[in-house]
């Protein structure tokens, strides 16, 4: 007799919620899941929650496309994003999961002088820092994506890329579920639709939170939530310079391997993979208004067609399958703000933008750290909430997605 589904083990336990535990994390994404297994595995705190309002893994880490990279443009951000590439790299023996991590290969195209200047710029900061990144030419990239049109007589042609070795894709729910499972089994509770309605605070620190299943108290409250990131930030007194848009993305039906290589477009607004389905993954920019809406756009998808097209006529034969958004809150130097404020025992981790999914293995590191140890480790202490005031911005601009 085969296994029936009431068989299957659970991958994640539901307990009860406590009135008490020593770190409530607020957002169960890859952020929030990853700080609760770090904090476990790490250091031995196990006395956590994780609430989230929703199904864990229902926010930013279902919707993003699943890219990875270190190919950015400041040292800072490079060192942070590489120990997150490198953790990926292990993350299916430490979990004992299959993510399915496929490092393919990431391209970023230039398709004026201004974009190869920066594509070099980035190429020398990231050999700088030991980060495997080079500028190659049309032949080159021809070579290693054939379906591209790299003609000279195309309404933005191709000048070079930015050609980023060990970037790649992984199955972004595998590793929300790797972390949920592993997190679980050091006695992490994890809790779906548990909504945080309120941050209870006295004397400037944090004593605990209110939701929708009753209160908790708790030293510590860590933000790792995406969209939500102010309201959060705001219930325990602590603004946050985020706005927040949305992004949209969009897959077609499935069809042979062709596509080896992540495609991106900063000029044309559009980046591409083919999933190990078959599927091509499609991302765009934000959506030029802020809004929480999680809604695809006809206008979306009629931008990305004739920007696809113009990259790589051949696969207008091919049908949008589904199409969906997800929330990106922004910050003004497009770098996440993380670590903690001036309401003692509140931590952030927020401000992903449109870079949040390939950060999450080393900001719950980092996070769990923090919480652990009282300050913020090295890899973090640049993206404190204090730059703001100080003046010390991490502009990553030029690097974060595209056409921003
Ligand atoms: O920064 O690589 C990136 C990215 C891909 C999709 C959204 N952002």
């Amino acid at each position: 007799r085969g296994l029936s589904r009431s068989d299957w083990p659970r991958v994640w336990q539901e307990r009860p919620l406590k009135s008490t535990y020593d770190v409530v994390i607020v957002g169960g994404g890859v952020h929030g899941l990853a700080t609760a297994y770090y904090l476990a595995a790490n250091h031995g705190i196990t006395n956590v929650a994780v609430l989230d309002k929703g199904y864990l893994g229902g926010g930013g880490s279902g919707r993003n496309t699943a890219i990875l990279r270190s190919n950015y443009l400041t040292p800072e951000g490079v060192r942070f994003y590489d120990r997150s590439l490198h953790l990926y790299e292990n993350l299916a023996d430490e979990l004992n999961f299959n993510v399915m991590f496929s490092q393919r290969g990431h391209m970023t195209l230039a398709h004026n002088d201004n974009s190869l200047r920066t594509l070099r710029w980035r190429a020398e900061v990231n050999k700088l820092q030991g980060v495997d990144s080079e500028v190659i030419d049309p032949d080159e990239i021809k070579k290693l994506v054939p379906y591209l049109d790299t003609s000279t007589d195309t309404r933005y042609p191709i000048l070079g890329a930015l050609y980023h070795p060990p970037g790649g894709i992984i199955r972004h729910d595998a590793v929300v579920w790797g972390y949920a499972r592993a997190a679980d089994a050091h006695g992490v509770h994890l809790h779906q639709n548990t909504e945080v309605t309120d941050i209870e605070t006295a004397g400037g620190r944090v004593t605990g939170v209110r939701t929708n299943r009753g209160e908790v108290s708790t030293p510590v409250v860590v933000n790792c939530t995406a969209g939500w990131s102010t309201l959060i930030s705001d219930m325990a007194g602590v603004d946050m310079p985020v706005t927040t848009s949305p992004l949209q993305a969009a897959v077609t039906e499935p069809v042979k391997p062709f596509l080896g290589t992540v495609v991106v477009s900063g000029t044309l607004h559009v980046y591409v993979s083919q999933t190990d389905r078959g599927e091509l993954v499609f991302g765009a920019s934000v959506d030029p208004f802020t809004s929480y809406s999680m809604r695809g756009s006809l206008e979306f998808a009629e931008g990305l067609a004739g920007h696809v097209l113009e990259l790589m006529p051949p696969v207008s034969k091919m049908r949008l399958l589904r199409q969906w958004a997800g929330l990106c809150d922004m910050t003004p130097d497009y770098s996440p703000i993380m670590g903690p404020t001036h309401v003692d025992g509140f931590h952030v981790d927020v401000g992903w933008g449109t870079y949040g999914f390939k950060a999450g293995p080393v900001s719950g590191e980092a996070m769990a750290d923090t919480v652990a140890n009282g300050r913020p480790p090295e890899i973090i202490a640049p993206f404190g909430i204090d730059r703001f005031t100080t003046g010390q911005l991490v502009g990553e601009k030029g690097a974060a997605a595209v056409g921003h």
